[in-house]
């Protein structure tokens, strides 16, 4: 098993980092700017580090001094949980260069996934069903527009233009009729390059009203992969996850069942290492692979309550070099499990609201968990993301889980900074959402945007 976990992250992903990684009897380093010196697995970690000022860019993306912070601590690996340098395959290339463990894929998987092209080619190969589309990049350069002209034919439109570097909604275009595809294509790659340094474009048929199910996996790299079902994020606000559930409801049980065998295939196929997720669009009865991650994500806890594998435990195992410690026929779906993102915003203006806990009261009972790094007395600080907590239910049943989700953001208590609790509380409430399977569009639909 590995010594020495560095944390190269920050909130309730450290601390749920931190809780795994004791565990197993790991010791921990937590590094953090100078603005999270108050975090909580700061205070709980075996050592603490400080690699740099409050802005991400000079500490939780400063690769030298997270290195250096490994190597002063003679740390054995590290964590990078989700964000900042999870999916930078050049981290996890210096990373493994410096003589350290990097708990993830191997660096040339993450290029790989992080290129959307490449990674739609190489799961399209693996037997993973892909949205109809351009099937490689755009051609660039003069005399190529009758062949994208001819590409949006095939597909017919509405078609969308996407940058092979984007992803996670960042550099995409619809495109309804053919008298504006070729201006789209421009601007996408004109984007793109300003964006990303990389002005590669990909088509693809434009799905209206898909849902968004996503599929977690775990692979030991040593011919073992497992799916642990699937997750719906649909509920989302501008590419902001808001609630999450698994498994995700209502799916054609043929189609659901060959996707998760094709993923957990895929991962052997490509020598797949550690934790993933399958992006899904999921439209009449069919899924269309969008996009891999690479890295744990926010929502695997859903996951966790329904499958009772411990994904970070597993992570971490992987990383030491352990083959999975479940097989696929071992992974048993239990009930149901819902999860709440809680935001320290404005509740009107959806803007980030930090500042001052003067009052922390986590809700708690049977089948109910909050991740969250919060404490009475914690003042969440302005230069990061605005999460500040998960609150994630379990029940026999999806109404059952609903129920105590309801229950639970009624016992909820967050004072002295807004919070977007409200909003959560009124869509647990929400017709279309207690019946299930509503679609990408539905939450920014109710709000009026
Ligand atoms: C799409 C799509 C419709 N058709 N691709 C946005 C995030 C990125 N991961 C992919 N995204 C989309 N790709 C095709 N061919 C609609 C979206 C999309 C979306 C997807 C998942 C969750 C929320 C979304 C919100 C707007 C658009």
């Amino acid at each position: 098993m590995l010594d020495k976990v560095l944390i190269a992250n920050r909130g309730e992903i450290a601390l749920r980092i931190l809780r795994a990684c004791k565990e197993l009897g790991i010791r921990t380093v937590a590094v953090h700017s100078k603005a999270d010196r108050e975090l909580m697995h700061v205070r709980l970690a075996d050592e603490a580090v400080c690699i740099g000022p409050a802005p991400s860019a000079q500490s939780y993306l400063n690769i030298p001094a997270l290195i250096s912070a490994a190597e002063v601590t003679d740390s054995s690996a590290i964590h990078p949980g989700y964000g900042f340098l999870s999916e930078n395959a050049n981290f996890a290339e210096q990373v493994e260069r410096s003589g350290f463990t990097f708990i993830g894929p191997k660096a040339e998987t993450i290029r790989l996934m992080g290129d959307k092209v490449s990674a739609i080619e190489s799961m399209k190969k693996a037997g993973v069903p892909t949205v109809p589309g351009s099937d490689g990049p755009l051609p660039e350069g003069e005399g190529e527009e009758a062949e994208i002209l001819a590409t949006a034919r095939r597909i017919g439109y509405p078609v969308i233009i996407k940058a092979a570097a984007g992803g996670g909604g960042r550099g995409m275009r619809v495109v309804h009729t053919e008298a504006h595809l070729l201006s789209a294509v421009n601007v996408t790659r004109t984007e793109a390059h300003t964006s990303f340094g990389d002005g590669t474009v990909y088509m693809e048929k434009f799905l209206e009203n898909p849902r968004h199910v996503e599929v977690q996996v775990l692979a030991d790299g040593q011919g073992n992969a497992i799916h642990l079902y699937d997750r719906d994020c649909s509920l989302q606000r501008r590419h902001q996850k808001v609630i999450e559930e698994a498994p995700a409801p209502m799916l054609d049980p043929e189609a659901r069942a060959e996707v998760l065998e094709a993923c957990r295939q895929a991962c052997i196929t490509i020598g797949y290492r550690g934790a993933g997720t399958f992006e899904f669009l999921y439209e009449d009865g069919q899924f269309f692979f969008i996009e891999m991650n690479t890295r744990v994500q926010v929502e695997h806890p859903v996951t966790e309550m329904v499958t009772g594998v411990d994904i970070v435990r597993e992570q971490l195992r992987i990383a030491s070099g352990l083959p999975l410690s479940i097989r696929q026929e071992d992974v048993e779906l239990s009930g149901h499990a819902f999860e709440c993102r809680i935001n320290a915003e404005d509740p009107r203006t959806f803007m980030p609201s930090p500042g001052k806990v003067s009052l922390y009261h986590p809700p708690g009972g049977l089948g109910v968990r909050m991740d969250s790094h919060l404490y009475t007395g914690y003042t969440v600080p302005p230069h990061y993301d605005s999460l500040i907590g998960k609150l994630i239910t379990w029940g026999a049943d999806r109404e059952t889980a609903l129920t105590r989700m309801r229950v639970a953001l009624d016992e909820l208590l967050v004072e002295g900074i807004k919070t977007n609790t409200d909003l959560h509380k009124d869509l647990v409430r929400d017709g279309y959402f207690r019946q299930g399977g509503v679609n990408i569009h539905y939450l920014e639909k109710k709000l009026g945007l």
